[in-house]
């Protein structure tokens, strides 16, 4: 195996023997081979869309797909070898549609578009060939990979937007075209830095759906006080990115004696009003994914994943754990969707049969700070940046993650000036959501705006305070950008902030092991992107005051 898809790979190169996140050697060779299965594919259905056809059994798998390998998703190798028969078998139907339709085949098919194997054996073989490494050139799989690892993220969030009615043709059409791009050797490196670009373009598109998604179907996120602390009853822990899931379980664990809590990402779930409502929805259990090995054996009830990130479970608990989606584990009971539908009924079972939660943290934290809020109380914020109450916005979106260095963001977040505010989403925050920071006149120095996903709005936040300062460049406003990336969505919305013009990004805790020399300094020359150093450091040259 070699995977660098992740922030934590083994010794900042790269996992050989089995990922840092416990992935086995195995299951990443089955993930390499079903990207490269979902390769063939999308060389078929490029050619096939310039002949009108369209085939929405391939958007939705190659969107599944991809998700299913990011970081911490699924780990279960059957799941991987039933996707990569799945994926031959709708590769053939593709090419067939496009013969019947008139297609002719290139005469220098590439080999993901035609290589046939069946079984475990055949395929295990296969993958060794087509790994990452199987690019020589570091600066082409560089950027090959970091296209790659955008259309991960892409695929995660077009896949939240899919289950609420939500998609757009363009955004499938661009997974497929950057996977088939990675196969074209006649692209130069100019070539895939543009479809990096555009990879950050899409990577705007899809959050924005995402946003129009769970807004229309669930209100605009509320400014909430959400509770830390537990109740008696015996309750469910629901984690991950998926709101359908969230509105499923709520429902059907109605009048059920059963609660209901969040845990990591699932947390901006509290900020919705559709959500709100439900009196046996008690709040948020917990801090971010990595913590979940000693969280989940407190919690007592069953815990459902409805996405990444999903720790490898301990025998202790592994029997509470279920999964969902694109999300599994071997010997962990998976909840199927059928007709678009979950049937909770065996979690809920479970529960009642639980003790209730041990109580690790009381209180309160608050959020949903999302850009209908923030926008909503444009006339204080502007009012508070020309006065001088507010110097400075620090963008600290993104992931956390197990690394000691990561302490960098709690100290940052602690020792920034009392006149600066934090601007936030993703699971990031749980590094300093609940110290007490304060406010500058009733606005809380920590605003909130949900999932990584939600950085969007940061985005939106962003341009319409230049359209207010009639400012000329997104560069201009007092706002720094300090993010923590840990998979691949992170990956994405990176992407997506360069595409939106915005310079000097500081990423941390590491910089990817993706990014080759050459194309690092890319991205230093062209974006002024950096590192991250020591916090007083860091804090003088933001605050311009080095
Ligand atoms: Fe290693 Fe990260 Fe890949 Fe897991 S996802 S194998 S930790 S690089
Ligand atoms: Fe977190 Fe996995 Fe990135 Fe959605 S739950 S932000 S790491």
């Amino acid at each position: 195996m070699f995977c660098y898809q992740c922030q934590e790979t083994a010794k900042g190169t790269g996992c050989t023997i089995r990922g840092v996140c416990g992935k086995t050697d195995n299951v990443a060779n089955l993930q390499d081979l079903l990207i490269y299965v979902l390769k063939g594919i999308s060389i078929y259905s490029q050619d096939a869309k310039k002949l009108g056809i369209r085939n929405e059994a391939v958007d939705k798998f190659v969107m599944e797909s991809l998700f299913a390998t990011i970081t911490n998703g699924n780990f279960d190798a059957k799941y991987f070898l039933d996707k990569i028969k799945e994926g031959l078998t709708l590769r053939d139907e593709m090419k067939q549609q496009f013969l019947q339709a008139g297609g002719e085949l290139k005469a220098d098919l590439h080999d993901a578009a035609i290589w046939k194997g069946e079984g475990q054996s055949e395929f295990a073989a296969k993958a060794l060939e087509v790994g990452i490494l199987s690019t020589e050139n570091e600066d082409v799989r560089s950027l090959r990979e970091l296209i790659i690892y955008g259309i991960k993220g892409m695929a995660a969030y077009a896949k939240h937007a899919y289950v609420l009615g939500y998609k757009v043709e363009d955004i499938f059409d661009f997974m497929q075209k950057a996977l088939a791009a990675t196969t074209d050797d006649n692209l130069s490196a100019d070539d895939l830095v543009a479809l990096t670009m555009e990879t950050g373009k899409y990577g705007v598109d899809v959050m924005a759906l995402l946003d129009k998604a769970n807004t229309t179907t669930y209100g605009n996120p509320e400014i909430t006080k959400v509770n830390i602390g537990v109740k008696n009853n015996p309750a469910i822990l629901i984690s991950g990115h998926d709101l359908k899931d969230m509105e499923e379980l709520l429902k059907q664990t109605e009048g059920t004696g059963v609660d209901v809590y969040t845990h990591s990402e699932m947390l901006p779930a509290n900020y919705y009003p559709a959500f709100k409502q439900y009196q046996h929805f008690v709040g948020n259990y917990g801090n971010a994914w990595w913590k979940q090995d000693k969280e989940f054996e407190f919690f007592n009830g069953p815990v459902l994943m409805t996405t990444n990130c999903l720790v490898p479970p301990k025998d202790s608990y592994k029997d509470r754990v279920y999964t969902a989606n694109t999300v599994g584990f071997e010997g962990v009971k998976h909840i199927e969707t059928k007709d678009g539908k979950k049937d909770f009924t065996a979690i809920i079972e479970h529960a009642k049969k639980c003790q209730p939660p041990v109580e690790i943290e009381k209180g309160e934290i608050i959020g949903g700070f999302a850009h209908n809020t923030v926008l909503s109380l444009a006339d204080k914020v502007i009012e508070a940046v020309k006065s001088g109450a507010i110097k400075r916005f620090f963008v600290m979106a993104g992931c956390d993650g197990r690394m000691k260095s990561r302490d960098y963001y709690t100290e940052f977040a602690k020792d920034l000036p009392q006149d600066t505010v934090i601007l936030t989403a993703g699971c990031a925050k749980y590094r300093y959501n609940k110290l007490d920071l304060g406010d500058i006149g009733g606005i809380p120095r920590v605003l909130d705006a949900g999932q990584c996903n939600d950085s969007y709005s940061l985005a939106v936040i962003a341009l319409k305070l230049k359209e207010v300062f009639e400012l000329e460049d997104i560069n201009e406003l007092p706002i720094s950008y300090n993010i923590a990336w840990y998979e691949q969505k992170a990956a994405l919305v990176l992407l997506a902030l360069l595409y939106l013009g915005v310079k000097n990004i500081h990423l941390g805790p590491t910089l990817p092991a993706f990014l080759s020399p050459n194309v690092a300094k890319v991205l230093v020359e062209n974006f002024g992107i950096s590192g991250i150093t020591e916090v007083d450091k860091d804090i003088e040259k933001f605050m311009g005051t080095a």
